[in-house]
């Protein structure tokens, strides 16, 4: 009966940190809440939802850019790190912000976008206006085009500048050229401008595409078939890279009591180690892409494949065993980048309470710092725009442009538009089921909401008991009350199931096992589970129990306590 009971419990070398135990909660400020009525979400619209915030049990709260910037990539091209986007108010309002966050215990991270800057940002107008500036060797400038690199949001990555006719590299848009790293007073004006905020009081950063900032100065030739491919062998990982974060963290990050948690974009698991072990003294923790991308198919993301659970449950079991008792991931389904992760992961038409559930109580039982974002915790979906003049984002936007000029018939693109683009998860937070979500007071805001605001929002979540933002807050606070399932180690059940992902945290404090139903499906439970004994329920998210034993239904949920035995 209790043959499972043979895991041999080890002393825990896992080292115990707050940013371990912390839940992270994205916030994207032009999407939050909108105070002054402009249709676009602001600073002092975070300030007002702070109380929901805490309610919701989170500690830190990640905002993406609130920089000064055009806009070209909603704040990832920023013209000046040190000054706040007019839209999004002032200073003051984010001082007010900060304060008022720290009185309730919460914490904020910012954006640290240093990979590039916008073209408006003063070092590239200087650098592109006089070759003899100072800040010419801030970017990639070269005389000849050196290669094929293609950029993220279509079309090449290197641009001739007529007014100074020279190339210039830029992996993302062609108004956010790449900052060259490879010059030192580069490095020192972004470590200088992450002690002004840390000075502050900001409590750390989120950084983006951080695997980018140090190149090969060849820049090889890509096979532009696999964009993929690229990324993961030629633009990220670069020659320099842990120099550069080994001197960050002495120079800046090592000052501070703060949370570093590095976008891990392009980074297998055995590289994991290289910039998330203590000893190493880089990041803290990055969040890998591997179990979001599995499903992009060779023309990368616009071509979506289905993804499999088995993948699913590879790529997490790999990491757990690369990074063993060292380094450490955040874990996330869903962010401003990606589908919403009930629609993609979840089933967001028959169970999508269910579902949103089942994910939630994921990403609190797995080892790694949960990040959620905005929105997922009232269940919110993608969005069916019908129009695709409704779509934001320079990566759907970009899209669009290439298929009208292509000829492609644009009534094809839209249910992949559907499917995977960005905006997707950018829509107007859901807070009540007035105009827009209750997100503004505007006629028209900067996107559209999703319509299903009537059903889905927050005001709906908050008088519901069962709803999905109340199963949010206890599996919130069930990771809190039981730190073995932050540090714990972790065993699978039944790893050959493309339904079932079965598995039981452990260590010298507690015991504890995870069934979760990834279908549409009844199915039994596994002999060697339930065989396991004992145990006290912890977390479920359906009303009743089950009138079967040893089965688990469609997107069930469970979460029990293995009793020790004597
Ligand atoms: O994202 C990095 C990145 O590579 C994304 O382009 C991602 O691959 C893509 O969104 C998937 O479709 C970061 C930011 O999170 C993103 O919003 C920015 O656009 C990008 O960097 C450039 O700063
Ligand atoms: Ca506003």
């Amino acid at each position: 009966m209790h043959k499972w009971r043979t895991l041999s419990i080890t002393k825990p070398t896992m080292k115990a940190a707050w940013w371990k135990e912390a839940v992270v909660y994205q916030i994207y400020p032009r999407s939050f809440m909108d105070s002054n009525g402009d249709g676009i979400g602001d600073i002092n619209g975070i300030t007002q939802k702070l109380d929901y915030l805490k309610d919701l049990g989170v500690d830190v709260l990640w905002l993406s850019p609130i920089f000064e910037s055009p806009d070209d990539d909603n704040g990832y091209d920023i013209s000046d790190y040190c000054a706040i986007m007019e839209k999004f108010g002032t200073m003051e309002d984010f001082d007010h912000l900060l304060d008022q966050a720290h009185e309730k215990g919460l914490k904020i991270i910012l954006d640290l976008v240093v990979n590039h800057t916008s073209d408006e940002h003063r070092w590239f107008q200087s650098s592109r206006s006089d070759r003899n500036s100072p800040y010419r060797d801030f970017y990639f400038w070269r005389e000849e085009q050196p290669s094929n690199w293609l950029s993220f949001f279509g079309g090449e990555a290197w641009e001739y500048d007529a007014e100074t006719s020279a190339y210039y590299l830029h992996l993302f848009s062609k108004k956010q050229p790449d900052l060259n790293w490879e010059n030192e007073t580069v490095r020192q004006e972004v470590y200088e401008m992450m002690h002004f905020w840390l000075k502050k009081g900001v409590d750390g950063f989120r950084m983006d595409v951080i695997p980018m900032i140090s190149k090969y100065l060849n820049f090889p030739y890509i096979d532009t078939n696999d964009f993929v491919g690229a990324i993961e062998n030629t633009y990220t990982n670069g020659p320099r890279l842990h120099e550069f974060l080994s001197e960050m963290n002495k120079q800046v990050l090592s000052h501070y009591d703060i949370m570093s948690m590095g976008e891990g974009i392009g980074i297998k698991p055995e590289q994991g180690n290289l910039y998330t072990d203590p000893d190493r003294k880089e990041l803290q923790m990055i969040y890998h892409f591997d179990h979001m991308s599995l499903d992009w198919g060779k023309g990368g993301k616009f071509d979506p494949q289905e993804w499999k659970l088995t993948d699913f449950k590879r790529i997490f079991r790999e990491w757990h065993q690369e990074l063993g008792d060292k380094g450490w991931i955040t874990t996330f389904l869903d962010n401003h980048d990606f589908p919403r992760m009930v629609s993609r992961f979840g089933n967001d038409v028959d169970y999508r309470e269910l579902s949103a559930k089942l994910l939630a109580t994921l990403l609190c039982t797995l080892r790694g710092t949960p990040c959620f974002y905005q929105g997922s915790e009232i269940g919110m979906t993608n969005v069916a725009f019908e129009s695709v003049d409704q779509y934001r984002d320079i990566e759907s936007v970009n899209k669009i442009k290439e298929y009208e000029q292509s000829n492609g018939d644009l009534e094809m693109l839209k249910p992949i538009l559907q499917k995977v683009s960005r905006d997707n998860a950018r829509t107007p937070m859901q807070w009540s089921d007035e105009m827009h979500g209750g997100f503004s007071t505007a006629q028209t805001t900067w996107i559209d909401s999703n319509p299903n605001y009537l059903k889905i929002n927050v005001e709906a979540n908050l008088t519901t008991e069962n709803s999905v933002l109340h199963y949010y807050k206890s599996a919130i606070q069930l990771r809190k009350n039981h730190p073995t399932l932050v540090y714990g180690d972790f065993l699978e059940y039944a790893q050959e199931s493309e339904s079932l992902y079965l598995y039981r945290r452990w260590d010298s404090n507690g015991d504890y096992l995870i069934l979760l139903n990834f279908s549409d499906e009844l199915h039994a439970l596994p002999e060697e589970v339930k065989a396991i004994a004992q145990t006290e329920k912890l977390l479920g998210n359906y009303l009743k129990e089950s009138e079967k034993e040893g089965i688990i239904r469609p997107w069930e949920a469970l979460v029990y306590r293995i009793n020790p035995t004597d």
